[in-house]
């Protein structure tokens, strides 16, 4: 039987500019989700990319005196660029998207005249506030003081003629969908339903005369398709829609999109009001996660805030950035990202917490019986405790995963591991090893240990995948690195043999390190 497909996407970025820890977090929550669907069984597309056409970017390339396509190759593939970034930060996509790939250039111009034909679109003269940055035409009422209510700056009176999408048609479908839970957290159905369905929704101007940097309209020179209509059916091009690249549409529709909140509003309305003109079926779900904040203010490009990622993951290791930035943060939430809680997270959670438990337990292993445990058993108190929490784990940790409650998970884990510590604590087996009598008992509390690393270890997989190895590694777990062997306390051979090996995750001076990042 073919496995079952599973479909998840981050947003295609803006090569405006180099990426940020912002945009790292998307993609690392997708790459967390992929890869536990992964280890699930599924057949996993996961799918990113950047979003390159646009006045923007048209405007940034002449500022640098390149032309934009120059400018663009120069951030995604350039050196240090965002194809360098994945890498760097271990991101699993399957594919990669640049919009101004051939085949999906020649879509999006087949999609712009198959809308139109069905009579989604049609042609007459746009009236209205532009916001130049956010290339967003608004309404009056949906300015917030007078600007842009996405990043606050001047609009200014645009007038042009344009093709029209059909928006207004789809209102009450809109709602209906929204209504089903079908975009999450709950609180962004209520802003997308009052602010702008229930206002009214205005038919949406999606194509542009003012610059060039798009994807021509072939039917009508001069005007070029609104880069949204372009970056938006990324989701479908990627998998070969209307072009012969790929043969992939056995994915769609997609399982869910991650997006910032800041663009649930092009996801929830635009993006499935344009599937459902072309009787296409809808994505199963859109996320709006929460912002990296500092002092409170979204981190972006323009404002100039910016956390970058590229000298925190080799200062720390990819995977305890990784760790911290779904540990810390819920995920549907906004969170404020400061230096001391990235090192305090490390510290607690990483270096004392599982750092401490591995390298305890392999090194009583290795002292008191040599590297390989004996096969005797003695069970005894605290046993069934840290075996019940263990197996249990498995259960309540599928359950925040299939809600994307990454944060949750992590928590659910590392009571785990804080428990086998304690665990440590109460058995005591450096008096167990002063006494010949004891040995079965030692053997079982070193193994209890070892299984309860193990489950953990599988457990962390998607948010640590190259840290897991090492513990693997040093466990000796062999082949017992799978989710069903996970649900199985007791799977690891009685005669387990560990391989002592590098500090996991080094302590860090949280004053001595302030400063050094304070520098840099
Ligand atoms: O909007 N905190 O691209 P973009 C958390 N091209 N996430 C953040 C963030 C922050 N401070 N800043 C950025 C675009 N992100 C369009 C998308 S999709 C068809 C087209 C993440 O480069 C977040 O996921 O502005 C946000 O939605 C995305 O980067 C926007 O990236």
């Amino acid at each position: 039987m073919s496995k079952p497909t599973y479909y998840i996407t981050t947003p295609i970025y803006y090569p405006s500019d180099k990426l940020h820890i912002g945009h790292t977090y998307c993609s690392v929550a997708t790459d967390a989700m992929a890869r536990y669907k992964r280890m699930r069984g599924f057949d996993v597309m996961f799918l990113t990319g950047t979003d390159e056409h646009g006045m923007k970017i048209e405007e940034k390339a002449k500022d640098a005196g390149v032309s934009p396509q120059e400018f663009v190759d120069n951030i995604v593939i350039g050196a240090n660029g965002i194809v360098d970034l994945w890498k760097l930060m271990n991101i699993s996509n399957d594919r990669f998207i640049r919009t101004t790939d051939d085949y999906h250039v020649a879509a999006i111009q087949r999609i712009f005249k198959a809308l139109y034909e069905k009579g989604a679109i049609y042609k007459g003269t746009y009236k209205g506030l532009y916001c130049t940055p956010c290339e967003s035409f608004w309404t009056e009422t949906q300015l917030v003081d007078g600007k842009c209510p996405d990043c606050g700056r001047e609009v200014h009176y645009a007038e042009e003629e344009a093709y029209f999408f059909k928006l207004s048609a789809y209102g009450e479908r809109l709602t209906e969908l929204l209504e089903t839970g079908w975009l999450e957290p709950r609180t962004r159905v209520n802003e997308m339903i009052n602010n702008f369905i229930k206002p009214g929704l205005e038919d949406l101007c999606v194509s542009r005369t003012t610059f060039t940097w798009g994807v021509p309209v072939d039917f009508d020179p001069g005007h070029v398709v609104y880069v949204w209509v372009d970056a938006l059916f990324n989701y479908m091009t990627a998998l070969g829609f209307e072009n012969d690249r790929y043969d992939d549409m056995r994915f769609w529709p997609a399982d869910v999109h991650f997006v910032g909140k800041e663009i649930v509003r092009f996801h929830s309305i635009i993006w499935p009001a344009m599937l459902m003109a072309l009787d296409l079926p809808l994505p199963k779900k859109v996320f709006g996660h929460g912002w990296l904040v500092i002092d409170g203010k979204k981190m972006s490009k323009s404002i100039g805030n910016v956390v970058d990622p590229t000298k925190l993951a080799p200062r720390y290791g990819t995977d305890a950035l990784r760790y911290f930035l779904l540990r810390e943060f819920p995920f549907g939430q906004d969170g404020d990202f400061t230096n001391e809680l990235l090192i305090t997270r490390i510290n607690s959670d990483l270096a004392n917490d599982l750092g401490n438990l591995v390298s305890r337990t392999v090194a009583m292993v290795d002292k008191y019986f040599g590297g390989t445990l004996p096969v005797e058993r003695e069970s005894g108190e605290f046993d069934a405790d840290i075996i019940g929490i263990a197996s249990a784990l498995p259960g309540v940790y599928e359950g925040h995963m299939e809600k994307f409650g990454f944060q949750n998970a992590l928590v659910e884990i590392f009571k785990l591991t804080s428990r086998a510590n304690k665990y440590i604590d109460e058995t005591a087996p450096w008096t167990l090893a002063k006494d010949e009598g004891k040995r079965a008992r030692l053997a079982t509390v070193l193994y209890n240990l070892l299984e309860a690393v193990r489950i953990a270890a599988v457990l962390l997989t998607p948010f640590m995948p190259e840290s897991v190895e090492k513990i693997f590694a040093q466990i000796g777990a062999g082949e017992l690195v799978t989710w069903e062997s996970a649900q199985e306390f007791g799977a690891l051979t009685p005669d387990a043999t560990v391989r002592k090996g590098d500090t996991l995750f080094p302590r860090i001076d949280i004053a001595k390190e302030l400063e050094e990042l304070g520098k840099i």
